[in-house]
């Protein structure tokens, strides 16, 4: 390993920066099978994404803030459903639109990192089953090679799949932080005339439509599709632009055992995480996100002792978790590991960089023991649209006026911005 500085493990060209997602930020994704749900009534979402952070326009700001700061890289979604409105169908003028965020993204010296699906899919994709559908790793290899092919060689790092373990683990039976499971629930156990009125928004059968969540990615169709979805997106990737560095980003809970809770534990990280960490091999990278941990006893999750402190999704605050789980993904995919996601809802910023070093602390530890961590991306850039929990989560770097979309750097943009500039030294 390479290290930039003799008072840092933190290997040169480490990458240094904050991820958002497309939906979560641009607002009025109207094409999106998001936004039929979040407008169909009794839906589960507490309220609907709407304008979000007007991103979609705002785009340059939002870079240039980063970039201000010291940060070098910026991961972000392109949203399929603009891209291809219909089935076969693509928009140049939204591809253009993407091009110009990349282009925003070099401009200042940014690295730009592309996640091609997150969460969100086209009101057409849902429509016919989402993932599924036996057609969907083509369908989505499809859309993937036209955005490669358009970007060229403006863009290096892609990131197919965004969290396609997230179903599997959520529905092993309550082994999941609680506000996590509160969302499983929300998005899936939803009332009969919600899912009816779901499909007929999209125009489909009602046995047929589904949302393409990976919420809802836990049968063993729907996880298979997904991991041949994923190495067909990568091919069509490379096909197109041969220098790309392709991956997918996992969601990866810390799962600890309690005594009696080894076999649980195993089961729990064999089915939610390890068996997707193993398509990682032989790719470019595998995305790590971590949040939180969950201690498993004999009989499930043992719960949270009331003293302890969570953040405002009522997770533990562990910032441990993250230099555990990049331990985990090196060992399992045998690929480099990038941090795509890590960060914490919380309304102090103080607790926020308290958080985020004892988690770089974890990776720098990890590093010094040999493990090849190529770059942390905070979650998030921005405070933002938190799915089905609306917009009283704030993951930021950078406050949002919810009515006049302005943007207030917090003090720890400022902070990761400085870590980032002595690429960890001063950590
Ligand atoms: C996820 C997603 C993000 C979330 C973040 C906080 O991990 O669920 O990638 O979209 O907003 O993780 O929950």
């Amino acid at each position: 390993m390479v290290s930039s500085d003799a008072s840092s493990v933190f290997p040169e060209g480490f990458l240094w920066g904050a991820a958002t997602a497309g939906h979560q930020i641009e607002g009025n994704n109207t094409l999106s099978d998001h936004w039929a749900l979040e407008h169909v009534p009794g839906s589960p979402f507490v309220e609907p994404s709407g304008d979000a952070c007007d991103s979609y326009h705002r785009f340059a700001e939002d870079i240039a803030l980063l970039a201000g700061a010291g940060l070098g890289t910026y991961r972000f979604s392109v949203e399929w459903s603009r891209i291809e409105p219909e089935p076969g169908v693509f928009s140049r003028a939204e591809l253009d639109h993407y091009l110009s965020v990349v282009e925003a993204c070099h401009q200042a010296g940014v690295t730009p990192m592309v996640t091609l699906q997150h969460f969100t899919t086209p009101g057409w994709f849902a429509r016919e089953g989402a993932w599924n559908n036996p057609e969907a790793p083509k369908l989505f290899a499809r859309y993937c090679g036209v955005v490669a092919a358009h970007f060229g060689d403006a863009v290096t790092w892609y990131c197919t799949l965004n969290e396609p373990n997230l179903g599997a683990m959520a529905s092993l039976g309550g082994m999941l932080p609680m506000a996590a499971m509160e969302a499983f629930g929300a998005i899936t156990r939803v009332d009969p005339t919600v899912t009816r009125a779901f499909a007929v928004r999209l125009g489909g059968a009602e046995d047929t439509v589904e949302l393409g969540s990976p919420m809802r990615i836990f049968s063993t169709v729907a996880i298979e599709n997904t991991k041949e979805a994923h190495r067909q997106g990568r091919a069509a990737v490379k096909d197109a632009n041969p220098a790309a560095k392709v991956g997918w980003t996992l969601a990866l809970v810390d799962f600890q055992a309690a005594p009696g809770g080894e076999n649980l534990t195993r089961q729990l990280r064999e089915a939610g995480g390890s068996q997707f960490l193993e398509v990682s091999r032989g790719d470019d990278f595998v995305g790590v996100q971590t949040y939180t941990r969950e201690v498993m006893g004999p009989m499930g999750p043992v719960p949270v002792p009331d003293d302890t402190p969570r953040s405002q999704t009522g997770w533990e605050v562990y910032p441990q978790a993250l230099g555990h789980s990049v331990r985990w993904a090196a060992e399992v995919a045998q690929v480099p590991v990038v941090v795509t996601e890590n960060g914490m809802a919380t309304a102090d910023d103080a607790d926020r960089i308290a958080y985020t070093r004892t988690a770089l602390e974890g990776v720098r530890q990890a590093l010094a023991d040999g493990v090849d961590v190529r770059g942390y991306l905070h979650w998030s850039l921005l405070d933002n649209f938190e799915w089905h929990s609306g917009y009283a989560m704030t993951f930021g770097l950078i406050a949002v006026d919810r009515t006049t979309f302005q943007r207030t750097p917090k003090p720890s943009l400022e902070w990761l911005g400085t870590i980032a500039r002595g690429n960890g030294a001063t950590l």
